[in-house]
């Protein structure tokens, strides 16, 4: 292409949110566990002109000429993917990690056929059966959760259910579970009910591909994940599965659910996926893990409840029940002070979704802009002064101050392209 446009001068309005968005990115403490910061690789690709292609179709069976290139690229994704898992089959053109779960669904369930899924409340997700999500409204959806008294996942529970329902799939996976999981028991589970099994890896996939999680790669029929949460890929998702259900994942996926993939997300999948096959990305999960652990230890020494009293991964689950503060009120206000974190329900919650009783927090994105033990250690002290005077003014400004000192010492430039 001969033609660049400047989008400075092309449009200022929208490069002005834009560089107003790098800014909040810089100068905020960013804890969402499901959000992370990219590589300029990862973006560059992300940018392509591939946004301008259409491809229907897989790798060498496209329904549009001129697809070579996006024949490459995919097909590298593909491969790269694979070879992180040590899986045999992957499709790279969800969307989403929903898209991919809806594929999954549609080639195991029929409308109004049974399968079981980890309540939404207990740290579930919401395309795992929810009520209000196509999940929950096509088919007979029935829920495991978490025990009440360790808040750890109910196996027992869930085997009574399965052989109650005898559904055609189970699915494991969870956006707000703070512990291992165990696949083999659900696979066990799964099997004594003739179930497929469905693992959603979206939060630890990338401790997955580190090894410093379990895998469910050829324990369960199909691995699900978003791309962007720890594998700090670009915004999309993934299906693994065996050679045998190779073509009825690429069915399901395309025409099944979906029309054209978005080539150039696909792109930077292969750019991402290419990091994660280098030697670093190991060690950056591991760091993800330590330093969540020692966020972990900080906030429960000042005395808050954590769901299940720890973390085994990236994510932590404030419960502020004792605290008698909401999540709602709680992430606002350490908002106001630069740490970006979501409300969230913990299990046996009283309060609704929108305000809830907790919070969540995650290492992937702070960890990638190279904070250590220490530096979560000392976002603890932060996090506990705003939990502990919640109303007071002095507070939040010494916390902005320091907020403001841990992001100039870890500058985010990796950012722009
Ligand atoms: N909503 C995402 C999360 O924040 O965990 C999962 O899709």
């Amino acid at each position: 292409m001969t033609t660049k446009y400047n989008l400075e001068s092309r449009d200022p309005e929208v490069y002005k949110i834009l560089r107003d968005e790098d800014k909040r990115q810089e100068n905020n403490l960013l804890m969402i566990a499901s959000e992370n910061y990219v590589s300029k690789a990862v973006l560059e690709a992300s940018s392509s002109t591939l946004t301008n292609k259409y491809a229907e179709g897989y790798p060498g069976k496209r329904y549009y000429n001129g697809c070579k290139h996006a024949d490459e690229v995919e097909s590298l994704a593909i491969e790269r993917l694979k070879k992180i898992f040590g899986a045999e089959a992957a499709n790279v053109q969800p969307h989403s990690g929903a898209q991919a779960n809806m594929a999954v669904m549609m080639s195991i369930v029929k409308a109004g056929e049974s399968y079981i899924g980890m309540n939404l409340a207990h740290g579930g997700h919401l395309s795992h059966g929810s009520p209000v999500n196509f999940s929950g409204l096509y088919f007979d959806v029935h829920a495991y959760g978490v025990r009440e008294d360790n808040q750890l996942i109910d196996y027992e529970a869930l085997a009574k259910l399965a052989k109650e329902v005898k559904p055609k799939m189970i699915i494991c996976g969870a956006s707000a579970y703070p512990r291992t999981i165990d696949f083999n028991r659900f696979r066990e589970i799964a099997d004594s009910v003739g179930a497929k099994l469905l693992a959603d890896i979206a939060h630890i996939a990338g401790l997955v591909a580190a090894g410093e999680h379990p895998s469910p790669v050829n324990i369960a029929d199909y691995v699900t994940m978003t791309t962007h949460k720890t594998l700090r890929g670009p915004r999309g998702g993934v299906i693994l599965t065996s050679e045998a259900n190779e073509k009825e994942m690429n069915k399901f996926m395309f025409p099944g659910i979906q029309g054209g993939p978005q080539m150039h997300t696909i792109a930077a999948k292969a750019v991402a996926f290419g990091e994660a096959l280098q030697p670093e990305f190991k060690e950056y999960q591991k760091q993800t893990v330590k330093n969540s652990k020692a966020l972990a230890e900080v906030l429960l020494s000042g005395g808050l409840n954590l769901v299940s009293g720890g973390t085994d991964n990236h994510l932590i689950l404030v419960d502020l029940r004792n605290k008698d503060l909401t999540g709602k009120d709680v992430a606002n206000r350490l908002d106001e002070a630069g740490i970006t974190c979501n409300k969230n329900g913990v299990p046996f919650d009283d309060k609704s979704p929108f305000v809830t009783s907790g919070i969540r927090l995650g290492s992937p994105a702070l960890t990638t802009r190279g904070l250590k033990e220490d530096d979560f250690k000392k976002v603890g002290t932060l996090i506990l002064d705003i939990i502990n005077n919640m109303n007071d003014d002095s507070v939040l400004a010494n916390v902005k101050e320091s907020v403001s000192e841990i992001c100039k010492s870890y500058p985010t430039d990796f950012l722009r392209i």
